[in-house]
C-alpha cells in the first residue's frame, strides 16, 4: 500500500446527502491515509451522521440539504483553525477510491501544485458511460475558456488543495457548479493546477437525469465563465503520476 507521507498533515473532505450505505467504509477507509476526516452532512434524511462517526470521522450537519458548494463552504471555513499540509475532497457515494488520495496529494505536498484535480480522462475514459462523456466535454470546455485553465476533466470532485488555496476560496455557487467556479477562482488569482489520472466507478444509474442535470450546471458555468473569468494562461499542466495498482 502506497502512503502520505507520514510527516505530512492531510485532512479529508466528503460533503454528503443521504450516503448510509457508502459513507463508514469510505471515511474507514480514507483515514487509513489521512489523519482527519471531515465530512458534511448536508440534511440527509437517512443515517448518514451515524455511520460517518463510527467510523471515526468529524461530522459538520447543516440544518437541511443547501447542496454540494455550500457543504465544501462549509468545510473550508472549518478548515481555518487547523494547521495542514493539503485537503483533499472526496466523494461519500463510493465513486472515488480512497487510496488514490496518495497520488491527488503528492504535488500538493511537493509544492508543485495549489490544486490537484483527479481526471478520469487521461487513463480508462472508455469506463465513463457515453452520454456523460458528451455532457463533461461541454462543460470542459465552457469551464477552461472561462477559467484560462486547460484540463480534461473540470467536474471531478476528487481534488486536492494547498492551504494557500483553501485560504482564498471564496465560494459562492451552492450546488453542483461547485467544481468549476472553484476552478475560475484557481484561474482568476493565478494559482497552480495540474491533473493525474483516477479511476471512477460507475455502478448503477445517475441519480439525477443527466440532461437536466448538465444543463443546470452548464447554466450556471456559463453565469462564472462570462461574469468571473480567468487571467492566466500558464498556471496550469497535466502530470502523469504512477500509480501502484
Ligand atoms: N453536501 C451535499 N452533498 C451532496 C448533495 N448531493 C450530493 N452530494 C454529495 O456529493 C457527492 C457527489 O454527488 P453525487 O450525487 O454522487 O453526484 P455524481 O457523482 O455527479 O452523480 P452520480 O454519478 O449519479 O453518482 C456525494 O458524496 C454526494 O453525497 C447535496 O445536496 N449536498
Ligand atoms: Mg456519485
Amino acid at each position: 500500500m502506497q502512503t502520505v507521507s507520514t510527516q505530512a498533515k492531510v485532512i479529508a473532505v466528503i460533503p454528503c446527502y443521504n450516503e448510509q450505505t457508502s459513507i463508514h467504509s469510505i471515511a474507514k477507509e480514507t483515514l487509513k491515509y489521512v489523519k482527519n476526516v471531515i465530512v458534511i452532512n448536508d440534511g440527509s434524511m437517512d443515517k448518514t451522521e451515524e455511520e460517518a462517526i463510527k467510523a471515526g470521522a468529524l461530522v459538520l450537519n447543516h440544518p437541511g440539504n443547501l447542496g454540494k458548494g455550500a457543504a465544501l463552504m462549509t468545510a473550508f471555513n472549518y478548515l481555518h483553525q487547523f494547521e495542514y499540509d493539503a485537503v483533499v475532497v472526496l466523494d461519500g457515494d463510493g465513486q472515488h477510491d480512497p487510496a488514490e488520495i496518495v497520488q491527488i496529494v503528492e504535488p500538493v505536498l511537493n509544492g508543485t501544485a495549489d490544486m490537484v484535480i483527479g481526471s478520469r480522462f487521461l487513463e480508462g475514459a472508455h469506463k465513463i458511460p457515453f452520454y456523460r462523456k458528451i455532457g463533461l466535454q461541454v462543460l470542459n470546455y465552457v469551464t477552461n475558456w472561462g477559467s484560462r485553465i486547460w484540463i480534461s476533466d473540470s467536474q471531478s470532485g476528487y481534488r486536492s488543495f494547498s492551504k494557500k488555496l483553501i485560504n482564498e476560496m471564496e465560494i459562492h455557487e451552492k450546488g453542483f457548479s461547485v467544481e468549476s467556479e472553484m476552478q475560475f477562482i484557481a484561474g482568476r488569482k493565478g494559482f497552480k493546477v495540474v491533473e493525474v489520472p483516477i479511476s471512477t466507478i460507475y455502478k448503477g444509474k445517475a441519480k439525477r437525469n443527466p440532461l437536466f442535470h448538465g444543463c443546470s450546471v452548464l447554466m450556471r458555468v456559463l453565469y462564472y465563465a462570462i461574469f468571473t473569468p480567468g487571467i492566466s494562461t500558464s498556471n496550469t499542466s497535466k502530470t502523469s503520476v504512477s500509480r501502484d495498482k
